[in-house]
């Protein structure tokens, strides 16, 4: 029997000012990620955007400024200032999932991670943000937090597509072949997502369809930001920096459950520039939805666990066994409607 335990971590990285550089803030990704590699850990998982403050709340004037917080190019693994952080993980035949504001060959932005390889030396995937929340244009209000991702990033244009990591789990592409591996064999399967895909069941279950045993989400979520919550339901700052853990918690446990694979979340969390508010949070998560490693504070901080990719086959095999169970025919509306279109109203009782 090949065991498929693996030593996995959330890098959670405290605040980073609008003025911090590159190189100070990868130290301390490099630091985060050596401590992991002394505690033999295999894949680390760093936030959203990592390299820099998260830069979507502010309106940039000046192109070259704004610039200066996308890595640009395809391949940013040699990249000045973030290469480091790639080689660190090669020496210590190290996964890692890193997210960063990607500027395309073409010119374009997304909001991008990717799994970058110890064991391959390699960058094995790359997925771009799907699901872009906040506004195009900033709040007229001038003191309102703004979240301007549709602004700075176009739409993820490379699906939500599941991949396998070689070298995590040692002969796991001899029992079984990777080609021919059915549930609990082969190289652990992943898929990505970057924080607001995570509030999205769509994007857990196109993953779930591909047999995914772990998900990895890096996130910069604020929680004082009303005009991007709304307002109807006025509470104070402690409310919501409550809810917006408990949302957190709750897509990451109950998609987990839901698709019966473990996750693992990364947060941007602290206070930016001492008062931009994201929290903390980070957290390991099993297929029966349960949080079994959390980040006790929202500074930098490696949130570890040990878990057994075998039990996903529970839930796999049982209640989520999709082959046996799912209704497809019941679900055409999940892909061809975006908007809600309400029921006709019912006329009143003729007399
Ligand atoms: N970076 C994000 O995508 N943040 C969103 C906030 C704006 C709601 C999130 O889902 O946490």
């Amino acid at each position: 029997m090949v065991s498929r335990v693996l030593n996995v971590a959330a890098a959670q990285v405290g605040a980073v000012d609008r003025d911090a550089s590159k190189e100070d803030t990868v130290r301390r990704m490099v630091a985060l990620l050596e401590d992991a590699i002394s505690q033999g850990v295999q894949l680390v998982v760093f936030p959203e955007t990592t390299f820099t403050t998260f830069f979507p709340r502010f309106l940039f004037d000046d192109p070259a400024e704004l610039e200066k917080y996308f890595e640009q190019g395809h391949d940013i693994t040699n990249n000045d200032g973030v290469k480091q952080l790639f080689e660190t993980a090669r020496r210590g035949k190290v996964d890692l999932y890193v997210g960063y504001a990607e500027r395309a060959d073409d010119g374009r932005g997304f909001n991008t991670c990717i799994y970058y390889s110890g064991h391959a030396g390699r960058t094995l995937s790359k997925y771009r943000k799907i699901h872009l929340p906040g506004t195009r244009d900033p709040f007229p209000d001038p003191e309102a937090i703004n979240q301007l991702e549709k602004r700075y990033f176009e739409p993820g244009n490379l699906g939500f597509n599941a991949f396998r990591a070689p070298g995590l789990v040692p002969d796991a592409s001899k029992k079984g072949t990777n080609a021919k591996a059915s549930i609990g064999n082969g190289d652990p399967i992943m898929g990505m997502m970057i924080c607001n895909d995570r509030r999205w069941p769509e994007a857990w279950r196109v993953y779930g369809l591909q047999g995914v045993e772990l998900v990895l989400v890096g996130y910069n979520t604020p929680y004082n930001a009303p005009h991007l919550f709304g307002f109807r339901k006025p509470m104070s700052v402690e409310q919501a920096e409550k809810e917006a853990y408990y949302h957190h918690k709750l897509v990451m446990e109950a998609n987990s459950y839901m698709n019966a694979c473990f996750s693992i979340s990364a947060a941007r969390a602290g206070f930016d520039d001492g008062k931009y508010d994201l929290i903390g949070g980070s957290a390991v998560v099993s297929p029966n939805g349960y949080t079994i490693a959390q980040a006790k504070g929202i500074g930098d901080e490696l949130v570890v666990a040990k878990i057994d990719l075998d039990d996903c086959k529970q839930g796999k095999e049982t209640t989520f066994a999709f082959e046996r169970h799912r209704r497809t025919e019941a679900y055409g509306l999940i892909t061809w409607q975006t908007g809600v279109v309400e029921p006709e109203l019912l006329e009143p009782d003729a007399p």
